[in-house]
């Protein structure tokens, strides 16, 4: 089956990880370096064990491709995904008169009451942003995320880089270059970013008449994060091997920290006894071509079976 070298990976940090403390304070087993491959000719590598929200990942990726930042475009696509950072910067600015959300992330997980609070703000927030452009262009702005690095990465000299439109010309021009990366990695941004770049690096590879992709990740979440960040690389390969016209070929997840949380520890058991189901197909619109054509309605999968969410508490 099409998802068993993430199971594999699973069950080996299960059984070898090292046990270590982390950022969030919540304790991870994790193994340093490791490869997923995923042959999309076979079928779309989303999970069959627990159910993923595609909906999400397509217009997140959308969202990067457009080279968009602002999480309004989210918000109109009913994606949260990316609440929290937009958030952080209104409840820490002097603008924000509300009752105190410092530490929302880990108060609202453990008090009930404050969780109540939280929401609400939220909640006033979020529709803050979807009807007020002004309020969005100042608060719903992520700065250097994804789609800033993608699409229009900040020169020294003044100007951006495009970086994956300048990757798809060489795919299509000198397809056995060895050069086809993106990067979002930026050293002068990392120390300021509250959540530096966990994809840093993608580089494409035809071979064959077909297109892979590795991605290098330095820090994965394997229950929560890692599925989504499979889907939706592998959604990246498919959308960018339609506009060069090349079959799709491979995609390599490759991780530097691979961990599972110890309040996942239970979930990951529940999934690993679960049937496994055969991969869903990926559907494209046959009449677009270009990455930066496709819409929601576009892109769908056929017949997405799966054995139903497991809640997890996401570790922050
Ligand atoms: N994480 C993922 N995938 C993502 C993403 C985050 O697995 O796409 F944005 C996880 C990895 C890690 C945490 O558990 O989020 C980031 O924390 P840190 O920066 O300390 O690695």
């Amino acid at each position: 089956k099409l998802e068993t070298p993430y199971l594999d990976l699973l069950k080996q940090i299960m059984t070898s990880g090292h046990d270590k403390s982390d950022r969030t304070g919540t304790g991870t087993r994790s193994l340093f370096g490791a490869q997923m491959r995923f042959d999309l000719a076979k079928g779309f590598p989303i999970l069959t064990t627990k159910k993923v929200p595609f909906g999400l990942i397509k217009s997140e990726l959308l969202w990067f491709l457009r080279g968009d930042t602002n999480i309004r475009f989210l918000l109109e696509h009913h994606n949260h995904i990316w609440d929290e950072w937009a958030f952080k910067n209104w409840v820490e600015s002097p603008d924000y008169q509300g009752p105190d959300m410092t530490n929302f992330g880990l108060r609202s997980q453990t008090d009930p009451a404050f969780k109540k609070q939280y929401d609400e703000q939220m909640e006033i927030f979020t529709d803050k942003i979807l009807s007020d452009s002004a309020f969005s262009e100042k608060y719903g702005n992520l700065g250097n995320v994804y789609g800033a690095q993608w699409r229009h990465w900040r020169k020294r000299s003044g100007g951006v880089i495009d970086q994956l439109g300048q990757v798809i010309d060489q795919i299509n021009q000198t397809p056995d270059s060895r050069r086809m990366i993106v990067t979002a990695w930026n050293p002068e941004d990392v120390p300021t970013s509250a959540l530096p770049p966990c994809h840093v690096l993608y580089q494409f590879y035809v071979a064959d008449g077909k297109l892979s992709l590795q991605l290098y990740q330095r820090s994965g979440d394997m229950f929560l994060g890692v599925p989504f960040n499979i889907a939706s690389y592998s959604l990246l390969l498919s959308l960018v091997a339609r506009e060069t016209g090349l079959q799709v070929g491979e995609f390599v997840h490759t991780l530097g920290d691979a961990h599972i949380y110890r309040n996942h520890f239970q979930q990951v058991q529940e999934q690993l006894s679960r049937e496994v189901l055969d991969s869903p197909q990926l559907w494209l619109n046959p009449e677009k071509q270009k990455i930066d054509e496709f819409e929601m309605k576009d892109i769908k999968l056929l017949d997405y079976r799966h054995a139903g969410a497991i809640k997890a508490p996401v570790a922050v």
